[in-house]
């Protein structure tokens, strides 16, 4: 999404069944062997991005993203496969060989809740006669309808089976010649280009008013508030993580401040976000001048005050896990500030303003409702250990 943002990429899933043809297809557009093709179920392992350099798609930054198969079975994994995948997507292939089983009709239904234009394509085309291709595609337009504008329904051939010819030759014989065939991609690339044109514009007209200075005011506000949404979303990711990884592993609380490692990865983040790239050393500059002030204005009470405020309510008789939960809320909460005050550095165009740094810090501080951010957090910690434990993982 950071990526996105700054560069205006736009990302292209290939998402369906095991062995539909989804590499086959994602290759054939790229006119390169790049995702591995097998006639085995579930090739594809892991998704994969690569760059579609063809001219136009090159300048539009699109990348085409392979997914692995979805399977019949594991409905809830295909659930979270679909969510996770539409996410970083712009537009989706729902890739398919025939007509939809009812796995590939659910995850058509996950998928259209994303908002994302979604493509059905009906790969292996060349395995069917005419009127079965007819036919297969009326069917999918039944059981897309209200979902997929039937215009979004291509037929296609990834990688079409060689063509057998009968000849009769001189003496009599019949010879069996067999010719490749290219593969039939012209309905989808007309498809994904005129969706591209739509979804394009609106990110390359937002880019380049951008850079050119000159966006209106309505735009403006909307960039920045996409940039704090996306911003507090980086910040909470960090905040769990640190939260959840203290709380496996309790370290002292004076320690908090200096597992900085994941702290440098949200600020190199946020920077990202709001499209202010730092060098290698920027970030570990500002962590240690946003904790110099943190300790500063919590000194020696820091701890105390901040154990006995996460382990607020929490009776008599704890469990390891509530104080690691509690113990996890700190770290969150560190985390939390810390991200807060990049922000806020990065807003004002990389500046502290008038104030300085303590300003910023001690507002922030001062703003922020600590008792719910560590309740919160607490809650949040808790459930994910208990989802953790309840796997038996
Ligand atoms: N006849 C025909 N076969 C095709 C076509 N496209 C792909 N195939 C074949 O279908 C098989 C599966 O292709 P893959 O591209 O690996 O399918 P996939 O959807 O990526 O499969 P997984 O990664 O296992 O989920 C291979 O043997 C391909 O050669 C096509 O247009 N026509
Ligand atoms: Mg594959």
């Amino acid at each position: 999404m950071c990526q996105k943002l700054q560069q205006g990429h736009l990302h292209i899933a290939a998402f369906g069944k095991v062995s539909a043809g989804k590499s086959s297809l994602l290759n054939a557009l790229l006119g390169r062997h790049e995702f591995q093709v097998s006639a085995l179920h579930g090739e594809t392992k892991h998704s994969k991005i690569s760059q579609w350099q063809h001219q136009e798609a090159e300048m539009a930054g699109v990348h085409l993203i392979d997914t692995p198969g979805i399977n019949e079975v594991d409905g809830e994994q295909r659930e979270q496969m679909a969510h996770s995948v539409a996410q970083r997507s712009d537009l989706i292939l729902l890739v398919t060989d025939g007509d939809f089983t009812e796995a590939e009709q659910q995850a058509l239904q996950q998928l259209s809740q994303e908002q994302r234009p979604i493509i059905i394509v009906l790969n292996k085309c060349d395995r069917y006669s005419e009127q079965e291709r007819l036919s297969l595609i009326a069917a999918l337009q039944a059981k897309s309808h209200g979902l997929v504008k039937p215009e979004n329904i291509v037929l296609a051939a990834a990688d079409p089976r060689p063509e057998v010819l009968i000849r009769i030759d001189e003496q009599g014989q019949e010879q069996r010649l067999k010719r490749d065939r290219a593969p039939q991609l012209d309905e989808l690339n007309s498809r994904i280009w005129s969706i591209l044109q739509q979804e394009g514009k609106t990110l390359a007209a937002l880019n380049a008013s951008l850079f050119a200075g000159r966006m209106s005011d309505e735009i403006a506000q909307q960039m920045a508030q996409t940039r704090r949404q996306l911003a507090e979303k980086v910040t909470r990711t960090y905040c769990l993580a640190k939260g959840l990884a203290v709380a496996v592993n309790p370290i002292p609380v004076a320690d908090l401040l200096a597992a900085a490692s994941l702290d440098f990865l949200l600020v190199r983040q946020l920077s990202a976000v709001y499209g202010l790239p730092m060098t290698r050393r920027e970030p570990y500059e500002l962590l240690l001048t946003i904790t110099a002030q943190l300790v500063a204005l919590m000194g020696a009470v820091w701890g105390i005050n901040l154990v006995s405020a996460a382990l607020k309510g929490v009776s008599a008789g704890l469990s390891t896990a509530l104080t690691a939960g509690a113990q996890g809320a700190l770290a969150w909460y560190a985390t939390y500030l810390v991200g807060r005050a990049t922000e806020a550095y990065l807003i004002a165009g990389k500046s502290w303003g008038d104030g300085g740094p303590k300003q910023v810090v001690q507002d922030i501080v001062n703003n922020l409702d600590r008792q719910s951010i560590l309740a919160e957090a607490r809650e949040e910690i808790l459930q994910r250990l208990k989802l953790h434990q309840g796997r038996g993982e």
